[in-house]
């Protein structure tokens, strides 16, 4: 059995951080270093799955939960409109190695990609 992660210490409240969403599977926080007027992060409740590659091949219809609340999440903080980004390993910038989405939503027009 793996270390809690940090994600696994907030939804247990270890850590102190409001909860803003959650489903049967999966909840949300905002991310403590924000990139865009609305960065959430949305994060499996179980750290079975350390990136969205293993998540992928292990559990899609998890990953489609993700991308749900995602949506939603978006329409509720935002016009709608959202980025998705995954961070896979180290050399991507991944520090968190408990899968989760960062949702950027809310005057995105100026960006790199
Ligand atoms: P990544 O680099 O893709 O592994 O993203 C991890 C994100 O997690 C990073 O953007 C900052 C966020 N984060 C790390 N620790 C905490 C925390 O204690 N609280 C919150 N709200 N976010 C955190």
């Amino acid at each position: 059995m793996s270390e809690p992660s940090i994600f696994t210490r907030i939804f247990t409240g270890e850590i102190p951080s409001e909860i803003i969403a959650q489903t049967e599977n999966v909840f949300a926080i905002r991310d403590i270093n924000p990139q865009a007027p609305v960065h959430l992060l949305v994060i499996p409740k179980s750290q079975e799955y350390r990136d969205v590659v293993e998540l992928a091949a292990g559990d899609p219809d998890l990953l489609t939960e993700m991308i749900g609340l995602a949506n939603t999440l978006a329409s509720e903080h935002a016009d709608g409109d959202f980025r998705l980004i995954f961070n896979r390993g180290a050399g991507a910038g991944q520090t968190v190695f408990h899968v989760h989405a960062h949702v950027l939503a809310g005057g995105l027009e100026e960006r790199s990609l």
